[in-house]
């Protein structure tokens, strides 16, 4: 299998939807290949019928979107520990899925989108400063402003899984599934771009954080990064 992925400077693996594929990957305990690409080089995924990552090719399966390449994982490989256990769980997965993308992602985006910018190769900064500003009408520099201010309204938004996760040690109950993996790819874009903290080390969604770092021998955790706790 193939991954192709985001990487930025210094081997800083930014995206948070390409954590989800990876924590899936490690999940089912299938190796792959990485295929590593900037925002210059769209190119090279005009095979995949669209211009983002994550892009899995399995054989002759290319299957693009995060969420579409945990569902083929989970049916290519059934006999591989499960992410959703069962369809019940793949349906409340779509959910929670959507959750993060909107909620979770939607306060990470001013927060860790300055830092993204600085990891950006020179060649591609033009392209990345520009659409962004199309998406949120903000510069760069707008965005740096009041993290403080964007840290609170994350950490309200965390409220519901911050009471999930007082109750049980993982979104997947007594073990990791695909919803962990998909709330623990926006904390990735956090750690591997932007040295603020999000999190207070007491918060169960922290100490979750902890955990999701420790899982398949440590793997999110020795990634490039700029935190480091
Ligand atoms: N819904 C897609 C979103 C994929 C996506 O937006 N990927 C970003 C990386 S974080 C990308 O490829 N961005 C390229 C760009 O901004 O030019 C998924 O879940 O995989």
């Amino acid at each position: 299998m193939q991954l192709y992925e985001l990487v930025l400077n210094d081997g800083h693996a930014v995206s948070p939807f390409v954590w989800r594929v990876r924590m899936a990957l490690a999940h089912k305990g299938l190796p792959y290949d990485s295929v590593p690409i900037g925002y210059g080089d769209k190119d090279k995924l005009a095979f995949s019928g669209q211009d983002r990552v994550p892009v899995l090719v399995d054989g002759d399966d290319v299957v693009s979107d995060s969420w579409r390449i945990a569902c083929y994982l989970e049916d290519a490989y059934p006999d591989r520990p499960s992410l959703f256990g069962g369809a019940g769980g793949r349906a409340s997965g779509l959910f929670f899925n959507r959750w993060c993308d909107t909620q979770q992602l939607g306060n990470l985006f001013l927060l860790c989108t300055p830092g993204t910018f600085d990891l950006t190769p020179e060649a591609d900064q033009a392209y990345f400063r520009e659409s962004r500003f199309e998406w949120s009408g903000m510069t760069i520099e707008q965005m740096r402003e009041d993290p403080p201010k964007k840290i609170a309204a994350l950490h309200g938004a965390l409220e519901p899984v911050r009471q999930t996760l007082q109750e049980q040690a993982w979104l997947g109950g007594d073990q990791p599934a695909f919803p962990d993996h998909c709330l623990f790819g926006g904390f990735m874009w956090a750690r591997t771009t932007s040295d603020f903290r999000l999190l207070d080390a007491e918060d169960p969604v922290e100490q979750w954080r902890q955990r999701m770092l420790d899982l398949f021998d440590g793997m999110a955790r020795k990634a490039p990064a700029v935190q480091q706790d």
